[in-house]
This record gives structure tokens, sequence and C-alpha cells, in this order.
């Protein structure tokens, strides 16, 4: 074992009762969470993001390398520009790049190339994971699991989203090369995902979902 420093570490002491309780609670607040594409233009305070990126950063992490990099965009001149690079991505996607049964299995959401939640959500928060690192003299040092790392940072994200009271989307404009560009991000930093947060506007819908049953996303040895 080698010697580095080591602190003591302590969570509460629950009980099964008061575990089972938690729990199911968590589970019931977090299962009323929907990803949303009709967003109000209402403000929500700049604390909010800040405090859900904190959330986000505090993921684990291959080697603890943290590999991610959250760009928040409020600036509306910079959403449209987003908004125009990522429709004309999708309009390729949707009238050509994606297979027939891909836009079939997407039917049931409605989705088009159309993404006007990318002008009228307050923030944007494009997600960048490092493939690997670079110091100031541009030497690199290598990351890992770095799409694990970035994804769960991103679940905790979206859980931090959801528990302070906003609604989002995991967006995925591909490729999304152009987000690196529009953003000026460094070569070692790739688009990951981007996010709109914010409310939900008032005649919000969302898709009719059900989701899998524990017996169907779990086996237990
Ligand atoms: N990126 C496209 C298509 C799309 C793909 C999947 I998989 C979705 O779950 C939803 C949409 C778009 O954003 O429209």
């Amino acid at each position: 074992m080698t010697k580095n420093k080591f602190i003591p570490y302590k969570i509460a002491n629950f009980s099964s009762e008061e575990l089972i309780k938690k729990s199911k609670k968590y589970f019931q607040e977090i299962n009323k969470r929907r990803s949303v594409r009709d967003f109000s233009n209402r403000d929500v305070p700049k604390e909010v993001i800040e405090n859900i990126i904190k959330t986000a950063g505090s993921a684990p992490s291959g080697a603890h390398k943290q590999p991610w990099t959250f760009c928040v965009i409020s600036d509306a001149k910079l959403k449209s520009e987003i908004r125009k690079l990522a429709e004309k991505e999708e309009y390729e996607n949707y009238h050509g790049r994606m297979s027939d049964s891909w836009k079939a299995d997407l039917q049931h959401f409605g989705t088009d190339h159309i993404k006007e939640f990318l002008e009228v959500a307050p923030f944007l928060i494009v997600v960048f994971k490092k493939v690997y690192d670079l110091d100031e003299d541009e030497n690199k040092s290598q990351n890992y699991y770095v799409n694990e790392s970035a994804g769960i940072a991103v679940g905790f994200l979206i859980a931090a989203i959801h528990q302070a009271g906003l609604v989002t989307l995991t967006h995925t404009p591909s490729p999304m090369k152009f987000l690196q560009k529009a953003l000026g991000r460094p070569k070692n930093e790739k688009a990951f995902l981007l996010l709109p947060v914010g409310y939900p506007s008032k005649d919000c819908i969302v898709p009719d979902l059900e989701r899998k049953k524990l017996e169907e996303i779990s086996f237990w040895f």
C-alpha cells in the first residue's frame, strides 16, 4: 500500500427502515422526471446552474481525472447560432442520415429537425468530455474511462436539474463537432451532450411512456 493521504469518511448510520423509506422517496421523486422539449423562456437564477454543475462535478471518474467541462450558454445570439448549426446537422439526419427503422423508433416522440428549445430555454449546458488532458505547454496526459465518467456526471446533472424543480433534455445534435468550434474549446475536448435547462412551457406535453418493470431490468443471483 502506498503512503497516500487518506482521511476518515463517515456518513449517517441509518436503520433498515430509514434506508427503505429514503430510497423509496428518492425513487418516487426521480421517477417524475421526463425529457422535455417544450421550454418556457422564464429566467432561472445563475446560482441554480452553478449548483447543478457542482453536483455533476462531484461524480466519480477514472483515476479522479474529472474529464469534463461544462459550457453554459445564456447569450441569445450564441443560442441562435447553436440552433442554426444544430438544425443544419439534424436536417441531414432526418432527411437521409438516419435509417428508416431509427425514424420509425422516433415517431412516438414527434421529433424532427426543428430545435426551438435551443433558443427558448434560458440556459444551454454543453458537456464536453476531455479525451485527454493538456497542460499549458500542450503536453498530453491520459484520462481513463472518459465516456463512463462523463456519462455518470451527466446522470448527476440530470438528477440535480430535476431535483431543483427544472427540466432538461439530453440532446445529441450529431455530429457535434460544430459545438467545439462555436465555443472555442481546445482540441482535447469533444462535445458529449447538449442540455437545455429551464422551466417547462405552460402547455408542455410529453409522450405517454412506460418504464420497464424491475423484473425486466434486474436479475438477482
Ligand atoms: N438527435 C436527433 C434524433 C434523436 C435521436 C434519438 I436516439 C432520440 O431519442 C431523440 C432524437 C434529435 O435530437 O432530434
